[in-house]
C-alpha cells in the first residue's frame, strides 16, 4: 500500500497532482503539506498539514509517523522570484532537496521520491533549438545554478545510495486551477487571466520569445508516469527532457483572439527577458519517450481553448 506525501501542495503543479494522485491511490493515502494553505478540494478531499520542508526534524517525524513510501518535492523559488533573492532562493532550493534525499537514505520505508527539474538548467552556450538529453549546460540564473546542482545531487544519491530519485526538466506549465508565482514562463498563464478579464495584456516578454511549454494536464500525466514506469525503464536520475509544445506571446495572442477578437496584446519586457532568452526554444525528448513512453494531448489550440473555458469558470465562481 503506497503512502504518498506531496510537498508544495498549495502550489501549481501541487494543487493539481494532489487530486490527481488521491483518484489513483485513495484519498486517505496520500498526504498533502505546503507552508500556506492549500485549495479548498486539497483540503477537502483527504490529509493535509501546514509543514516546512526546511524543518527537517519535523519533516522525518512526518514521514515515520504516516509510514510515507513515496514523496513528491515540488516546493521551490522559480526563476524570476529567486533573482530578486539570490542567497534566499539558492538556500530553500537545495536545503530542502537535500533534506529529502537524505530522508530517502536514512527511512527504510520511504522508496521512491519525485523532484522537478526544469529547462533553466540550460544556459546562453546550450543548443537552443530541440536541445538534447544531454548537452553543455552553463546555466546563469540562481534558480537554473540550483536546477542543474539539484540533477547532479540525484544522480548521486541514486548512484551511491540507490535513492530511487526521479526527476522532468519541466517547460514553462500553463494552468488555470491555481495561479502560477514568480517564474519566467508565467506570461502564458497571465495572459489568460487578462484577456477573460480585460480584454487586454502587457506582456513582460518580446513577441517573439520562443518557449517549450506545456498544459498541466499533460505534465501531471508525465510525471504520474514516470514514477509509476518500473525501475528497469528510467535510465536517467538526473532529470529527463520533456518538450511539450513551443510558441511565442505572438502566437498565443493569435489563438486567443479566435476566441476573444477584440483581445489586444502589448509588450514591456523586463528583468526577465534575459532569463528567457538564456533558455532553449524547443527541446528534444525522444529519451523520455524513448524510456517510459512519454506522449501528449494537447497542442497551442487545445491548450487555449481549455484555459479560457477553464478561467471563465473560475472567475464566476471565485
Ligand atoms: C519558471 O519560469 O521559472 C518555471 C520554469 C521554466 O521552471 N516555470
Amino acid at each position: 500500500m503506497e503512502k504518498i506525501m506531496i510537498i508544495g501542495c498549495s502550489g501549481q503543479i501541487g494543487s493539481e497532482l494532489t487530486l490527481e494522485l488521491r483518484k489513483i491511490y485513495g484519498n486517505e493515502n496520500v498526504f498533502a503539506t505546503d507552508i500556506k494553505m492549500a485549495t479548498k478540494d486539497v483540503v477537502k478531499s483527504g490529509p493535509f498539514q501546514i509543514l516546512d520542508v526546511m524543518d527537517d526534524k519535523r519533516l522525518i517525524h512526518f514521514v515515520i509517523r504516516n509510514k510515507i513510501t513515496q514523496i513528491y518535492h515540488l516546493a521551490a523559488v522559480l526563476s524570476g522570484n529567486a533573482e530578486k533573492l539570490p542567497m534566499q532562493a539558492w538556500d530553500i532550493n537545495m536545503q530542502s532537496l537535500l533534506n529529502i534525499l537524505d530522508l530517502a537514505r536514512e527511512v527504510d520505508d520511504l522508496k521512491k521520491i519525485f523532484w522537478p527539474s526544469s529547462i533553466a538548467v540550460f544556459g546562453p552556450t546550450t543548443p537552443r533549438t530541440m536541445t538534447p538529453q544531454l548537452t553543455v549546460m552553463e546555466p546563469n540564473t540562481v534558480y537554473g545554478i540550483s536546477k542543474l546542482a539539484g540533477e547532479r545531487w540525484c544522480e548521486y544519491y541514486f548512484n551511491r545510495y540507490g535513492v530511487d530519485v526521479r526527476s522532468i526538466r519541466y517547460p514553462g506549465l500553463i494552468s488555470y486551477k491555481t495561479e502560477a508565482g514568480g517564474g519566467t514562463t508565467d506570461y502564458a498563464v497571465e495572459i489568460f487571466y487578462d484577456a477573460v478579464k480585460k480584454g487586454k495584456y502587457e506582456c513582460f516578454l518580446k513577441e517573439d520569445t520562443n518557449l517549450p511549454m506545456m498544459f498541466m494536464k499533460d505534465a501531471i500525466k508525465a510525471t504520474i508516469d514516470l514514477m509509476e514506469a518500473p525501475a528497469s525503464k528510467v535510465k536517467i536520475h538526473s532529470a529527463y527532457n520533456v518538450a511539450g509544445m513551443s510558441f511565442n506571446p505572438a502566437n498565443l495572442a493569435v489563438e486567443i483572439k479566435k476566441h476573444i477578437p477584440d483581445f489586444e496584446i502589448s509588450y514591456k519586457p523586463d528583468f526577465r527577458q534575459p532569463i528567457a532568452d538564456s533558455w532553449p526554444v524547443s527541446i528534444d525528448d525522444s529519451v523520455a519517450r524513448k524510456d517510459w513512453g512519454l506522449s501528449y494531448d494537447y497542442d497551442i489550440k487545445s491548450l487555449t481553448e481549455t484555459m479560457i473555458k477553464g478561467v471563465s469558470e473560475k472567475l464566476k465562481t471565485d
